[in-house]
């Protein structure tokens, strides 16, 4: 029998510090006859940085807010709670939740534990998991493609579907690596055709390109790269990203330096394939230094970013254009998103659920409240695609549990293998 350190070691912590016995309502569990992992970026370290000792599962919160990524976790819990006020897609049984912070890459392995041990908190090395009843039936996420690699790597041992809403990495298209892995997001290679296409739209075969020093940058770059014969690239450049324990005066600099590279080119149209995180202290550096008159062309991580579109003079440096998920509209989601966790239900299923690491973020709501009209302007687009994503597994649970006779849902045991939501 395999006993999960990490895990013990985390919900030691917790005891220690002495949990109340009456949890709040919690955005983050609730209890179902079938419990969906979600997995969210809601703070975000963007440097792949080993955690302090192999043995401790990092702590999300000491990272920065990933404000976006809280809206995709209300789409989550949007789409339960309306599939479970829904007469007809699941009569008669209930889907649960277990949402897990991976800050982005930091915390990849333990919540995949924790979704795969049992009610015990154990995860036996067993001959035949055909019988195993793992905590889930299907994870929903993680958001990025490094995240969703490591973490399909897991759950196809187990063949617990995983459907990604916003990893783009054509990796988990190999069905035969990864037989159980789903997205409901386009791959890398579409936005990059996009992009080459606006590029010939308008003539502009003379650009600088730009990338963040992180495996999202890398993967766009290359496959950017791989793609295009043409246009000419004036030249090519790498973001620096701040790590949340690094010295970041040589950072500062080098951003600087890319700036008055810039500002010295002939080129004046630049591609920025990079995350949202890096491009704060970017653009800052880039309005400071007063350029303006540029086009900018954006890739879907920053395109519509509420906290980037935020940044003060953002407009002067020029025209921006980017390429996005299309807006699809949810009837419901944007009062849904800043509503307190209220409803009697998830109240109990915060009860039920053991607390586990990772679950909480006490600015998600205020700083979400803060920034809603941003948020609405964005529309619903990795949302949909979030909420889409837990229809899917609905969806085969309806088959699974033959929903349709009149008395409503079977509610049997269900193994994830079970549950093929092609
Ligand atoms: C579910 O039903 C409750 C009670 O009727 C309602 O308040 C809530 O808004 C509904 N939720 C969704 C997501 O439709
Ligand atoms: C855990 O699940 C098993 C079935 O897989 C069940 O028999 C047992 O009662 C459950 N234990 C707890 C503590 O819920
Ligand atoms: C695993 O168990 C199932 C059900 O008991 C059985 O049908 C299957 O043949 C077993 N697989 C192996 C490899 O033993
Ligand atoms: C940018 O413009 C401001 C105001 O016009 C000026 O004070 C500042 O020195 C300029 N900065 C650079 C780097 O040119
Ligand atoms: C089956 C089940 O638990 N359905 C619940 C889903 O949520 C609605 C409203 O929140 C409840 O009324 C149902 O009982």
């Amino acid at each position: 029998m395999m006993l999960l350190g990490a895990v013990a070691a985390c919900l030691a912590a917790l005891v220690a510090a002495g949990g109340s016995p009456t949890t709040p309502p919690s955005d983050f569990h609730l209890a179902g006859d079938y419990v969906l992992g979600g997995l969210f970026s809601l703070h975000s370290e963007v440097v792949s940085s080993l955690p302090p000792s192999p043995s401790q599962v990092p702590i999300c919160r000491e990272y920065k807010l990933k404000l976006v990524s809280y809206s995709y976790l209300q789409a989550m819990r949007f789409a339960v709670e309306e599939i479970n006020n829904s007469s007809t897609l699941l009569p008669r049984v209930s889907l649960g939740y277990e949402i897990v912070d991976v800050c982005y890459l930091t915390n990849t392995i333990h919540p995949h534990l924790y979704f795969l041990s049992d009610n015990r908190s154990q995860l036996e090395v067993q001959t035949n998991y055909t019988h195993y009843q793992p905590r889930v039936v299907a994870v929903i996420g993680p958001d990025s493609s490094s995240a969703a690699v490591t973490a399909a790597h897991l759950l196809s041992l187990f063949l617990v579907p995983q459907i990604t809403f916003s990893a783009t990495t054509q990796a988990l298209s190999d069905s035969r690596a990864f037989p159980v892995a789903f997205r409901t997001i386009p791959s890398t290679e579409q936005q990059i055709t996009v992009i080459l296409k606006l590029l010939q739209r308008f003539g502009w075969n003379w650009v600088i390109i730009l990338s963040s020093d992180d495996d999202y940058g890398r993967q766009n770059l290359q496959k950017l790269r791989a793609q295009a014969t043409w246009p000419c690239i004036a030249f090519q450049e790498i973001i620096p990203v701040e790590g949340a324990n690094q010295e970041d005066s040589g950072i500062q600099q080098q951003m600087e330096d890319i700036v008055h590279k810039i500002v010295h080119s002939t080129a004046k149209v630049v591609i920025v394939l990079s995350l949202e995180l890096p491009l704060l202290a970017f653009f800052s550096k880039v309005i400071q230094q007063n350029v303006t008159g540029l086009v900018w062309i954006a890739s879907e991580a920053w395109a519509v970013d509420p906290s980037l579109h935020s940044i003060v003079n953002l407009a002067s440096i020029g025209t921006i254009f980017g390429v996005a998920a299309q807006e699809v509209p949810i009837p419901g989601l944007a009062s849904f998103r800043v509503r307190l966790p209220s409803s009697p239900t998830e109240g109990a299923g915060a009860q039920d659920a053991p607390e586990t690491c990772n679950q909480d973020c006490e600015q998600c709501l205020p700083t979400t409240r803060l920034y809603d009209k941003k948020i609405q302007e964005v529309g619903n687009r990795i949302d949909f695609n979030v909420y889409s994503a837990v229809y899917v597994v609905a969806h085969a649970l309806h088959q699974l549990l033959v929903c349709d006779r009149p008395e409503g849902c079977q509610k049997k045991r269900v193994y994830p293998w079970q549950v093929n939501p092609v």
